[in-house]
């Protein structure tokens, strides 16, 4: 039966109160890069980037999945064939929303990670400096988070699915960080057809075969509803 990959980005959480990154009075208007999404900003500001990523964790912690997290949760469940959901959101919603085996490729919020032995863990609402990790006792413990530089957590897995996909979707992402930025073009290389839901148009949209524009809480719900009425579900 036809598999389907869907990649998610922060647009898919923009109604639930989730800023985004690079929209008007996003988190990148706020905050520089340098500073809070690289392992050279963590070494040089620790409480900096802990400061960001605490209250980013409120916030997501507050938060409730919308119209969109749950249909595709739903397709999950109703498509007959495999439905594989990788986000480069840390937020969570997805899960909140029903779905399953969610491929988390920058990372979780709600995690910990240490800098020295690699051990992950669930992170307390608020990470200090110098906290210590439980397995090798280092203070390095860091928020488990994919920043620039680094490489994203699964590829071998996600471009095993892109290559076995009939049909991808980019939903709320801008298009403009890699390597997710390629998977249209690792999915159009396997025989997928590719589709684009978003608010406006991302930097990738020519490579698209189809584009839906508009607020994710209803375009992902109609497309989801089309996809399952296409197969009778
Ligand atoms: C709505 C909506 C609504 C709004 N409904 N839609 C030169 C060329 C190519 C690559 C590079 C290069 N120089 C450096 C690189 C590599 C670099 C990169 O891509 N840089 C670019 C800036 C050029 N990438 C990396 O370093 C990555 N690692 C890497 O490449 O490793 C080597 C490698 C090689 C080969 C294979 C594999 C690996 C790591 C990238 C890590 C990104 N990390 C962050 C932070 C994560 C933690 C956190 O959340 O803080 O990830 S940065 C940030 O951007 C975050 C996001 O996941 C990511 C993508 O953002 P997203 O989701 O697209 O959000 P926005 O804000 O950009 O867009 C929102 C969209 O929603 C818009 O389109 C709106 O229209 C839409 N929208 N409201 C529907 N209601």
């Amino acid at each position: 039966m036809e598999k389907i990959v869907i990649l998610t980005g922060a647009g898919i959480s923009a109604e639930s109160g989730l800023g985004t990154f690079r929209d008007e009075g996003g988190l990148w208007a706020q905050h520089r890069i340098e500073d809070v999404a690289t392992p050279e900003g963590f070494a040089r500001n620790p409480a900096l980037v802990h400061r960001f990523y605490n209250a980013r964790r409120v916030q997501a912690a507050k938060a409730q999945p919308n119209a969109a997290h749950k249909a595709l949760a739903r397709l999950q469940k109703d498509w007959p064939g495999e439905v594989v959901i990788v986000t480069q959101n840390v937020d969570g919603l997805h899960e909140a929303g029903g779905a399953e085996n969610v491929i988390h490729m920058h990372g979780v919020l709600a995690g910990a990670l240490c800098a020295t032995c690699g051990h992950r863990w669930p992170s307390p609402p608020e990470m200090e400096v110098g906290e210590p990790c439980p397995a090798c006792r280092s203070p390095t413990a860091r928020p488990d988070v994919v920043w620039f530089g680094e490489m994203p957590y699964q590829m071998d897995e996600i471009y095993d699915h892109l290559a076995g996909a009939a049909l991808f979707a980019a939903i709320g992402t801008s298009g403009q960080v890699y390597p997710a930025a390629a998977f249209v073009h690792e999915a159009q290389a396997a025989g997928a057809r590719t589709v684009e839901l978003n608010l406006a148009p991302s930097a990738g949209v020519s490579s698209f075969d189809e584009t839906r524009l508009g607020p994710a809480t209803g375009t992902v719900p109609r497309w989801v509803e089309e996809l399952l009425g296409e197969r009778g579900g």
